[in-house]
Parts: C-alpha cells; structure tokens; sequence
C-alpha cells in the first residue's frame, strides 16, 4: 500500500479516537507546530567554535566521538544545520555561542566582538524566517584554564569577561532587532573548585557583582532577554559550582531576568520538570536547556523519554509556553552529527504534539473531584492512544519526512557532503 495514503487513513481514524475524549487533533497539531524550539549550533562540530584551531574544549564539558565530517566554518554549519531542521516540523530558532563569529581570519578578542562579525549568520536566519539565540563563551579560553571566570579572584580577568557578557548582549540585541523576535542571551559560566573550598561565600559575592555590571548596561527586553543558568558540579568542578541553582535562582528573582535550567544540573534524582511550576511562581519568563544526562552531565542526544515527556507536559498543561523558552544542549561526535539534531529536534516535537493531545481538562478534573484512580487510569491509557498516526500526519501534511524515511536522505548526504569533508 502506498504509505502516504496508509498514514491519511489512520490519521482519519486516530482523529475520530482523539475526539471521543474531547481533543483536537488539528488544534493539537497546529499549537505543536506555533512552539518555537532553539535548535543548538554546537552539535555540529563538536563545541569546537571557530576561534582556534588547537584548542580542547574546556570548562569541564565533553564531547566524546570521532565521527566523521565535522563542520569546520560558517558555511558547513550553516548547510548542515539546514538539512537537519527540514527534516523536523515546527517553528525554528537558531542558538549561537560567541565562539561561533565569524572574523575573516582576524584575530579578535572575545570581548570585543562586535554584531558585524555574525552578520552571515543574520543573513541567513532572515533568509529562512528563524529567530537566533546567543551565549557568551566563558571556556575554551587561556582566561578561563584556571577554572574561573565573572568570579575570578584576579580584577583583571573578571573585567575581560565581564566585557565579553556585554558585548555579547549587545550582539543579542542586535540579533533581536534584525529578526523581529527577542534573543535570550544566556550565560552559563564554569567556574568552580575540584576540591573543598576554604570560601564559599565571597567567590558568589564576586559572581554577583560581575553580573551587575553586565546586566547595567541598558538594553531593551523587546531584543534581547538575559537568562542566567546554574549548574550542579561539572568536570573539575566537583566540590562547588559559584553559579548554584539557589544563587541564580536568587539573583533572576532579584533582578528580573531569565532563569535557564539545563535538564543535566541537577542531582540525578531532581527532576527539572517539577521546577518549571515552581520558578514561574516568582519569575516571569524560564529558559529550559533540553539535554540526557547519562549518570553525570554527559550530554547524550534527547530521547523521546519519561522527563522530556514530563516537561512538555507541564508547559501544555498549564497554558506557559509563552513563558518558557525551549534550546537544546547537547553534544554527541560519535554518530553522524546531523542525524542527531533530528532526532533530537523530532522527539522535542513529538513530546509538545503528545503533549496537546491530552485531555487536561479532563485530568484536572478528576484530580479536583479526588478521583485520583481516574487520574492515573487515563494517564495511563493515553500512552498507547495512536499518537503516531497524528505524527505521522502532521509530517506529511507539513511537507516533513514522516518516520524514519528521513535517515536515507542524512545518508544520502553523508555520502555527498559530510564524507568529503577531511
Ligand atoms: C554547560 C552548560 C552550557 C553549555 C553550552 C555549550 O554545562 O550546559 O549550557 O553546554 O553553553
Ligand atoms: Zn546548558
């Protein structure tokens, strides 16, 4: 049978299922397809940037993986990063990290970059209607091998940073003029001890005024929104974290800005998906940093499992989407590094579509009335409702590849491109 019309005729009967407990399945799919979702340019070369060409990432993160075809410049991420976001539904952003200028071979320090040297990048969100993303890049530095940056007890290496955090917020800035859609501007520096420190408290005080002076420079939240992410211990940093979830935690309250959680920072039994309500009691808008941590902060290609599923879950259910801003954060070189935005960028998707396609209301109700085994009994039952069917159709009808059609075409450009490259 010609699988085109195959996936109509279930999808036909899928609606039918879906209506009878009260869901639309064409508002599901067009609500699925509004959620902007920031896709992760790092994932395409390995963190490397295109500063040096010498230089092990650092920072206390890790790509592990020699696959081949790395994409070495501007040109190669930008035509590999296409390929994989044609072959995933919805509406696309595009997140940058500072590493990721390009300087035309000129030597420029981070912390006098300016907008120029991303105007490709520009140019080309434009051309594809996408809004862009940006971090600032504290790792990978000479500045930053001592593990500290923006808490650096050195006056002068605290100052170059702090430069780079407002230049690159002006960089944001200008990302978000040019596209008409704000930037968030997130900063997530590695500082910390490998062993325990004598002072736990003054480093945060530096930390503290550090963000101050970057953040004092006025800049419109219509272009640019800051978020600030914590983390839990990292690579050489396994005693203390400056930049702790209670600290930021704390200072996005206090001054208003973004708190970012990445689904990896936090202790393995903590689950970001119970945070989200929490924080947005105090804090306007979040950013969520889609990750797997594989028992430490590994950084595995997202999955289609229970906590990304948890997540989405609590953005539909209580109507915050507007409030949450989702990004990928992950980084895997062992397998074709295409391929893994796609996957990744394809169960994102397929968790909010999952995600509209519950009856909430429903649910809720039961949970008011105390029905608590109607709760969990529907709960149930709608994990094997045919949610494929409606994937299925949203990706066809979406002119996207559906099922796994689209791995002949990485493939087939594997073949084309990415094996020609060294
Ligand atoms: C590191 C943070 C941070 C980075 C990216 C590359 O632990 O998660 O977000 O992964 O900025
Ligand atoms: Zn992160």
């Amino acid at each position: 049978m010609n699988i085109d019309k195959h996936i109509e005729q279930q999808y036909i009967m899928a609606r039918e299922q879906y209506a009878a407990i009260g869901v639309d399945t064409e508002k599901a799919i067009d609500m699925t397809d509004r959620i902007p979702v920031s896709i992760h340019c790092w994932q395409g070369d390995d963190v490397k940037g295109f500063e040096y060409d010498d230089r092990e990432l650092s920072g206390g993160i890790q790509v592990t993986g020699a696959y081949p075809g790395r994409a070495r410049n501007g040109d190669e991420l930008r035509s590999d990063m296409e390929k994989a976001l044609s072959m995933i539904p919805g509406r696309h952003r595009v997140n940058l990290h500072a590493i990721y200028a390009e300087t035309n071979g000129k030597k420029v320090e981070r912390n006098r970059l300016e907008p120029k040297y991303f105007a490709n990048w520009v140019d080309w969100a434009k051309e594809h209607g996408w809004g862009l993303d940006f971090n600032p890049t504290f790792f990978s530095h000479p500045l930053s091998d001592d593990g500290f940056t923006l808490s650096h007890p050195d006056r002068a290496i605290r100052q170059f940073w702090i430069e780079h955090g407002q230049v690159c917020r002006s960089i944001g800035e200008y990302f978000g003029r040019e596209l008409g859609t704000p930037c968030v501007t997130n900063i997530w520096i590695p500082d910390g001890f490998k062993d325990i420190p004598a002072d736990r408290f003054v480093p945060r005080e530096r930390l503290e005024a550090s963000l101050d002076e970057i953040l004092k420079v006025p800049i419109d939240k219509k272009y640019n929104l800051d978020a600030v992410e914590s983390k839990l211990f990292g690579i050489g940093s396994e005693s203390y974290v400056v930049g702790s979830h209670e600290f930021y935690m704390g200072y996005a309250i206090k001054n208003g800005i973004l708190l970012c959680l990445d689904a990896g920072h936090f202790h393995p039994t903590e689950m970001v998906s119970d945070k989200i309500s929490s924080i947005l009691q105090f804090i306007p808008e979040m950013l969520l940093h889609v990750s797997r941590p594989v028992r430490w902060d590994s950084d595995h290609v997202v999955l289609l499992d229970d906590e990304l599923q948890n997540m989405m879950h609590q953005i539909v259910r209580e109507d915050v989407y507007d409030r949450v801003h989702i990004a990928f954060d992950y980084f895997d070189g062992s397998i074709n590094r295409v391929a893994a935005w796609v996957i990744g960028g394809r169960n994102a998707r397929k968790a909010i579509l999952t995600a509209f396609l519950e009856p909430s209301e429903k649910l809720k109700q039961a949970e008011i009335k105390g029905d608590y085994t109607g709760r969990l009994a529907l709960m149930e039952e709608l994990k094997t409702y045919p949610i494929q069917a409606v994937w299925d159709y949203y990706c066809l009808s979406h002119g996207i590849l559906p099922r796994e059609r689209w791995l002949d075409e990485v493939y087939r450009y594997e073949k084309d491109i990415l094996s020609k490259r060294d």
